[in-house]
């Protein structure tokens, strides 16, 4: 970014507030806590496959009375990897100024585009002067990302090169669930090739879905929901002055509802999909197609042509028909590049799956047979399923007109909440939990921890009563189908169908559809009233007294 806005210029200048225990890093010392026990249907394969990262404690770090011996200095290297989500660029501040505090002769290397960066020692020093810009902005412009893993032996084999040509005392992993998972990988193989650099992980993704009982939330998820949430209540306001159109509004989110869910908490939209509740109620797109042109009969008969849907982004890989389509062309695409190849896989469908794909709007079908990214996954941010259910709506409203059984109007609108969530300014929130989270990271790398995630709780209270530690990756993982084999991942965190933020939606959800209770919350605001620039998500909100929180047990 070469210029900054007079907002964003204020904003790179503005001090972050530190947790307390992070304010004398020399202080601190990490104190072992109990070994969080592991996915228990996953156990055997995780102990063969990660013996020396398995059985490691969760760490607190707390205040010694008496200050430590002067720290030696350290070399520490970080990738940005996956999505962007607001904050990156203040992991990368905090790890800077934590290592200068440490010994001012540490030294921070950035490695250019993701995990790329690190098999092609494509990296830069880190300074003072080049950072000055980037504190407190959005993006990952600084150092790029990317979507590149580390998985097999020869890439092993080159990122331990690279680290140890570079003399590194740590590599700080910042990413979801997949690249913590290579994370962990990375951290055992170094420790049984015998390569002293630590692995440290840090939580990131709008998507939200990188949560357990000790990670609150991951980085990036309450800017993107924030931003969201200012253009659908500006949408709601516009629907409710024209009267004349339904908005159909996808929210990203690759898999999870999270963010369609908390954006929902937060404007009060006529209706919102969570794809984790279609998933439990084994819904087809005509029960869904028909739940929407119900409740827009419902709002007719009212006399109201408008209104507001939200869709999450991975909604399809939810229906259980078009789940069992897409797992059936990653397998005949695998390994294949779609160019003219199409006619050819469609018919090596099974019946079901033709039937279902030969349904569905023409563009729809070539989004589906787009490639998949590095890790397998069907690109979802491609596939425009706000199209796909206005073109399905007005489908089955007209045959619904035909039957005489709906005659009002129809009249939509299509919108994509994406990618401006993930490079927005980070909000106050995120700013100074990413700040601390650099922080952690060369805490746990300082006192020798590797195969660890950064880790900070109590998020919902001033940020001075944050406190801080490590939790092992490997206790946070289990055993997946991927393409076909079964792999080791960071398990994603789902919409909980019992948990508290649905629970508030689904007692208010009906209220919604037919009166208009729509709320604006407006732009992010950095300047202003604490309980409006420091408040968190309503999701975490709900989820405050939910989190076991073991670094306190
Ligand atoms: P991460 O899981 O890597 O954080 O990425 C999340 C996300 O923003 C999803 O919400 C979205 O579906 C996807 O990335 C888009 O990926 P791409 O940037 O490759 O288009």
């Amino acid at each position: 970014m070469s210029r900054l806005s007079a907002l964003a210029t204020y904003r790179s200048q503005e001090p972050l507030i530190l947790p307390q225990v992070l304010r004398r890093l020399t202080s601190a010392v990490a104190v072992a806590g109990s070994i969080i026990p592991t996915d228990r249907s996953s156990v055997q394969q995780l102990v063969e496959l990660f013996p020396k990262t398995i059985e490691q404690p969760i760490i607190r770090f707390v205040t010694a009375a008496k200050p430590p011996a002067a720290f030696l200095p350290l070399r520490i290297g970080i990738l940005l990897s996956g999505g962007q989500a607001a904050g990156g660029h203040n992991v990368i501040a905090g790890l800077f100024d934590a290592l200068k505090q440490l010994n001012p002769n540490s030294v921070l290397l950035g490695f250019r585009d993701g995990a790329s960066g690190v098999l092609n020692n494509h990296v830069v020093e880190i300074t003072k002067k080049l950072l000055i810009p980037f504190r407190n902005q959005g993006g990952f412009d600084l150092l790029g990302s990317g979507r590149t893993k580390i998985s097999t032996a020869e890439q092993l084999s080159l990122a331990k090169q690279t680290v140890e040509a570079l003399h590194l005392d740590g590599l700080v992993v910042v990413g979801g669930d997949d690249s913590n998972t290579n994370a962990a990988i990375l951290a055992e193989y170094f420790l049984s090739t015998g390569c002293p650099t630590r692995i440290v992980g840090i939580p990131k993704t709008i998507d939200g879905d990188l949560k357990n009982d000790d990670i609150e939330v991951s980085f990036g998820f309450d800017s993107a929901a924030k931003t969201y949430s200012d253009i659908i209540g500006n949408i709601a306001r516009d629907a409710l002055s024209a009267k004349k159109y339904y908005y159909f509004i996808r929210v990203m989110g690759r898999s999870a509802s999270h963010l369609a869910l908390e954006c929902a908490l937060q404007t009060q939209p006529n209706l919102t999909l969570i794809s984790e509740e279609i998933a439990a109620k084994q819904m087809t797109l005509q029960n869904v197609t028909e739940q929407i042109c119900d409740m827009i009969a419902t709002r007719a008969a009212q006399g109201k042509h408008y209104g507001v849907i939200l869709i999450p982004e991975g909604i399809i890989e939810f229906i259980p028909e078009v789940r069992n389509l897409i797992n059936e062309l990653n397998f005949l695409l695998s390994g294949t590049e779609v160019i003219n190849g199409d006619r050819v896989v469609i018919d090596e469908l099974t019946e079901g799956a033709r039937h279902c794909f030969l349904r569905l709007p023409e563009a729809i079908q070539k989004q589906l047979l787009l490639d998949r990214d590095p890790h397998g996954n069907v690109q979802v941010s491609k596939i425009e399923t706000e199209r796909l259910f206005i073109s399905l709506v007005e489908q089955e409203l007209q045959s619904r007109r035909r039957a005489a059984t709906y005659f009002g109007k129809f009249s939509a609108q299509s919108h994509f909440c994406g990618y401006e969530g993930r490079s927005c300014l980070p909000s106050y929130f995120d700013s100074h939990y990413c700040y601390a989270l650099g922080h952690v990271a060369v805490l746990l790398v300082s006192t020798g921890y590797t195969g660890y995630m950064c880790c900070l709780q109590r998020l919902t209270r001033p940020v001075e009563e944050w406190i801080a530690g490590g939790l092992p990756l490997v206790s946070m993982m289990w055993l997946e189908q991927r393409n076909g084999k079964v792999i080791p991942v960071v398990r994603k965190a789902l919409v909980d169908l019992n948990g508290e933020p649905f629970h508030v939606f689904e007692k208010a959800r009906d209220d919604w559809i037919i009166n208009d209770q729509y709320l604006n919350p407006g732009p992010m605001q950095f300047f202003g009233p604490k309980d409006i620039v420091q408040t968190t998500t309503r999701t975490m909100r709900c989820e405050a007294g939910k989190h076991i929180g073991h670094l306190t047990t």
